[in-house]
């Protein structure tokens, strides 16, 4: 639509993530304000009763266009008729002049799409049964307190990969559908998570629970946060902050808790331990007024540490507190005192500093004080489909130009592509996001050391609902996912996900000689997810093209997670601007450095599941070294003008492996078949080629460096095992002493030649954060891509309408012609 930007309506409740809030609140209540200089209307409900203690959760409602200030039609679009007459156009069914929409989605298969992520309905049934079935002790399905067993996650246990092959290409039975369901066990005598499958979920008649992992496998102190721990700490700390009022009124602009000031508690793993439980919290103001959201830039230099493992809360307690980085003060009482008694270094914001956070610092809006850019106030430059779509999305299942697959996701582990197919081969089983691993640096007592895996707090737990017209042209489709809300008990609906054919605007290939030119304008299908992960905001994109290529890329957008400026930090250097850890971003923030590494499952099936993994390294050496690797040369033949020459070795891996990048031994990775070949003889294959990356730097020694394993190579090739889902556990970064699921334990000498091989990819970008990066960051990104490697036998785009001409402008064939059209307005 022409409208923009448009924001989807949905419901938005942060979840159990880093942006869970948790609030003191005496109030339900629903408040909205507005900016009169703008547009946007925040709905802010605030819900939720627990126990004695009101809690607040704030549904974001997405934000609404209220003004009449629309966009012009788009008109002129200014449509160049070819002259060729290769494909006759279809008459577009016009509506005043608007190109025809046609729906490309089918939803009613939704849920019989084997792949499709859990539905509401689905998550209802899964939880329905666990309810009869006395897995969930809460009185009202409500989560009150951690000593009830409830429902932390929901989402799709894929089908085995055996039985979906079976399935799609030998006529084997249809797999069933089932949940993946994580249970936190509080009612327990000794407390625990589970987790079950449930299912098949088309009929709850024959369904059953099997449990996925032993009671006390996986401890209770390793687990996630959710609401109801963080409710409990919030409770806990209320003592505290009344002890530190006059304190935080007279350090920061004479703040109040829990008005303008909220407890952050997510400052990495919750300890080092599996058994025990410690949780680093600092506070902060809260920059978008009475709501929490991600607002983790403004974090004050006021930090402790709870004592809260078990479920019992009684036992819980605070110690540990630092002012300033001055500390530890065992209790809060300690701290008071050296700071009533002086002898402590202190910190005065000025006067009104608070007050201009939310506008000034933290809302990104125009800055009306600028001219505008000549000519910004004009529409930019727009694409549109002048006859409809030409993919369409059975249930979940995408088919576009010999492109078919499957769109899944889950909460925890974000997006995932199945049953990649092009021109009737297989190419992949499955392409998915895993995890994205933070791990900061800096000078702050509470922050130093964060480390964060994302898919433990969730990926896609939140509400990902896609801006229309910003993230997605407006004639994308949306499909919808689901995401269990822990709090309520619940399942969420969101439109999570676009797929849109994309005009590149280039060419995919071209070549102009002096009596013929021609070339291909390159377009792809894209896949994109946009999700948000407390502050930052991830797009995870696919893009299938023409000629075989698949680009899988991760976009990061948003806040940084900011720290403390300390101008008088008695270990700073002399120069002020920056430290160690980063540079001084604004008058009382720096921003720390940190990595975002993203580890992707890449299960390639070349033609089928009997695949290889061929390293092939680019070298460099003497003539007779590089000829030396094929035959028993002993001299160099004359026509070899220089001694050194480039030179490719092959190596066929026989054994799981781990591969970092490295410029001085370059090397291409490529999966191949050895059971079928192109018409040259040539082994059909895939490479696997990381786009610009950074690595892990970390040493080994890291007590974290097993849980984050998968971060420290960038290409890794393991035996496909049903047990080996993921590469990376969601408890190992809470039990880094007694990891479980982490990759280098995948790592265990199997032979991988013709079989069924696993790459896991990692890539990633490092952060210095800078003052460009206030408010919002600067958007980077990384990812790989995979290119066909002697799977055709020429180039695989000469089945499709493309530019060619002679000398004279004989043009021998092009584009299908296309009516002039206005961009439609149909959304779906
Ligand atoms: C294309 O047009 C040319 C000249 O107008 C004509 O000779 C030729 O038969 C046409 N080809 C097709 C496939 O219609
Ligand atoms: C501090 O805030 C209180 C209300 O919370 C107000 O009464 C008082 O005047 C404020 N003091 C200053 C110095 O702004
Ligand atoms: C909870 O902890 C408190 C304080 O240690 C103790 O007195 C109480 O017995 C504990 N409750 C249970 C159920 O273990
Ligand atoms: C208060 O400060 C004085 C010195 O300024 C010191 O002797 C005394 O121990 C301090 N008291 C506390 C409770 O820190
Ligand atoms: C998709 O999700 C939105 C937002 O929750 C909901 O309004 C809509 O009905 C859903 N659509 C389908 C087809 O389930
Ligand atoms: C794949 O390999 C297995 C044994 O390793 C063999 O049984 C099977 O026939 C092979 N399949 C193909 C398609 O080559
Ligand atoms: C090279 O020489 C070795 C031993 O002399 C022999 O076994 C081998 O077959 C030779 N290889 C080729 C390619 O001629
Ligand atoms: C190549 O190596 C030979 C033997 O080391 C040497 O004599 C010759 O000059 C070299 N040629 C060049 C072009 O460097
Ligand atoms: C891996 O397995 C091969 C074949 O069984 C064996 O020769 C080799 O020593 C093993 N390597 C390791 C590191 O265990
Ligand atoms: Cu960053």
């Amino acid at each position: 639509m022409a409208n923009n930007p448009g924001f989807d309506k949905g419901a938005n409740i942060s979840n159990s993530s880093r942006t869970y809030h948790v609030k003191h609140e005496e109030q339900t209540t629903s408040k909205c304000f507005m900016f009169c200089s703008h547009v946007f209307v925040l709905l802010v409900f605030v819900v939720g009763l627990v126990g004695g203690i009101l809690i607040g959760i704030f549904a974001y409602h997405g934000i609404n266009e209220t003004t009449s200030c629309q966009n012009q039609n788009n008109q002129g679009t200014g449509a160049k008729t070819s002259n060729n007459n290769l494909t006759q156009p279809t008459t577009p069914q016009t509506n005043n002049g608007q190109c025809p929409s046609r729906n490309p989605k089918d939803e009613t298969l939704y849920e019989s799409t084997v792949f499709a992520p859990l539905t509401v309905n689905e998550m209802k049934l899964a939880s329905d049964i666990l309810w009869q079935g006395s897995y969930i002790t809460t009185v009202d399905r409500t989560p009150r307190s951690l000593k009830e067993s409830y429902i932390l996650y929901m989402y799709l246990l894929p089908p085995r990969k055996e039985d979906a092959i079976k399935y799609f290409y030998h006529n084997g039975i249809k797999p069933g559908r089932y949940a993946r369901v994580h249970i936190q066990r509080g009612a327990e005598k000794v407390p625990d998570i589970m987790e079950y499958k449930v299912g098949p979920l088309g009929s709850s008649s024959n369904a059953n629970v099997i449990p996925l992992t032993r009671p006390g496998e996986i401890h209770f102190n390793s687990r996630p946060y959710d609401g109801v721990e963080v409710a409990s700490l919030n409770h806990l700390l209320d003592g505290d902050m009344k002890a530190l009022a006059p304190l935080i009124r007279e350090s920061f602009d004479n703040a109040t808790f829990p008005e303008d000031l909220f407890i952050f508690y997510f400052n990495g793993p919750p300890g080092l331990k599996e058994a025990e439980r410690e949780t680093r919290f600092v506070l902060g103001f809260r920059g978008f007024r009475m709501i929490q959201d991600a607002d983790i830039i403004n974090l004050l230099p006021l930090s402790g540490t709870v004592y809260n493992p078990g479920s019992n809360t009684s036992d819980w307690y605070t110690h540990s507190y630092y002012y300033l980085n001055q500390g530890p003060y065992r209790t809060v009482s300690d701290l008071v005192a050296e700071y009533n008694n002086n002898t402590i270094r202190k910190v005065r914001l000025p006067a009104g500093y608070r007050n201009k956070l939310w506008k000034k610092r933290l809302f990104f809006e125009r800055d009306h004080s600028l001219p505008l850019r000549e000519y910004a106030d004009r529409p930019g430059a727009r694409s549109y489909m002048p006859h409809g779509p030409r993919f369409r999305i059975s249930g979940t299942k995408v088919k576009w130009m010999d492109w078919s697959f499957h769109i899944s996701a889950g909460q925890l582990r974000g997006p995932a592509l199945f049953d990649i197919r092009f021109k009737g081969n297989r190419i992949a089983y499955e392409l998915a996001v895993n995890d994205i691993a933070l791990a900061y640096a800096m000078d702050a007592s509470g922050q130093n050391g964060i480390i964060y895996m994302d898919a433990t707090y969730g990926i896609m737990e939140r509400d990902n609902t896609i801006l229309r017209d910003v993230d997605c042209p407006s004639y994308a489709a949306a499909l919808n996912t689901s995401y269990w809300h822990s709090f309520f008990q619940k399942a969420f609906d969101m439109k999570s996900i676009c797929i849109f054919e994309e005009d590149g605007q280039e060419a995919l290939w071209r070549h102009v000689s002096t009596t013929f030119a021609g070339g291909m304008r390159n377009r792809y299908l894209v896949v994109r997810v946009p999700v948000v992960i407390a502050n930052y905001d991830y797009i995870f994109e696919f893009k299938f093209y023409i000629d075989g290529k698949l680009y899988t890329v991760a976009k990061a957008s948003g806040y940084i997670q900011a720290s403390f400026w300390d101008e008088y930090n008695p270990h700073a250097g002399e120069d002020k601007t920056r430290d160690a850890f980063g540079y001084r971003i604004s008058d009382y923030q720096t921003g720390p450095i940190h990595d975002h590494m993203f580890g992707f499952k890449v299960d390639m099936d070349v033609i089928d599941s009997n695949n290889s993994f061929e390293v092939v390294h680019w070298k460099a050496g003497d003539i007779l070294n590089a000829l030396k690797t094929q035959s028993n040369i002993t001299n160099v033949p004359p026509y070899f003008i220089y001694n050194q020459t480039r030179y490719l070795e092959y190596e066929t891996m026989r054994r799981e492996a781990g591969f970092r990048l490295n410029y001085d031994n370059q090397k291409l990775f490529v999966v191949v078949n050895e059971n079928t070949r192109n018409k040259w003889g040539v082994k059909r294959g895939y490479q696997i080629v990381p786009l610009s990356t950074a690595a892990q730097s970390l040493p080994e020694v890291h007590p974290a460096m097993k849980a984050l394993a998968f971060t420290k190579y960038h290409v890794t090739v393991t035996k496909h095992k049903e047990e080996e889902q993921y590469l990376s556990s969601i408890y190992d970064i809470n039990r880094m002493d007694n990891p479980k699921g982490y990759l280098d334990r995948m790592l265990d000498n199997e032979s991988i030649v013709n079989e069924d091989v696993v790459n896991w990819v990692t890539v990633g970008f490092l952060h210095v954060p800078t003052s460009e990066d206030l408010p919002m960051t600067v958007r980077v990104e990384s990812g790989f891509l995979l290119k066909p490697f002697n799977f055709f036998d020429t180039t695989a785009t000469f089945d499709m309408p493309q530019y060619s001409a002679m000398q004279g402008n004989d043009i021998v064939e092009n584009e299908p012609t296309f009516d002039a059209c206005v961009e439609s307005n149909r959304e779906y």
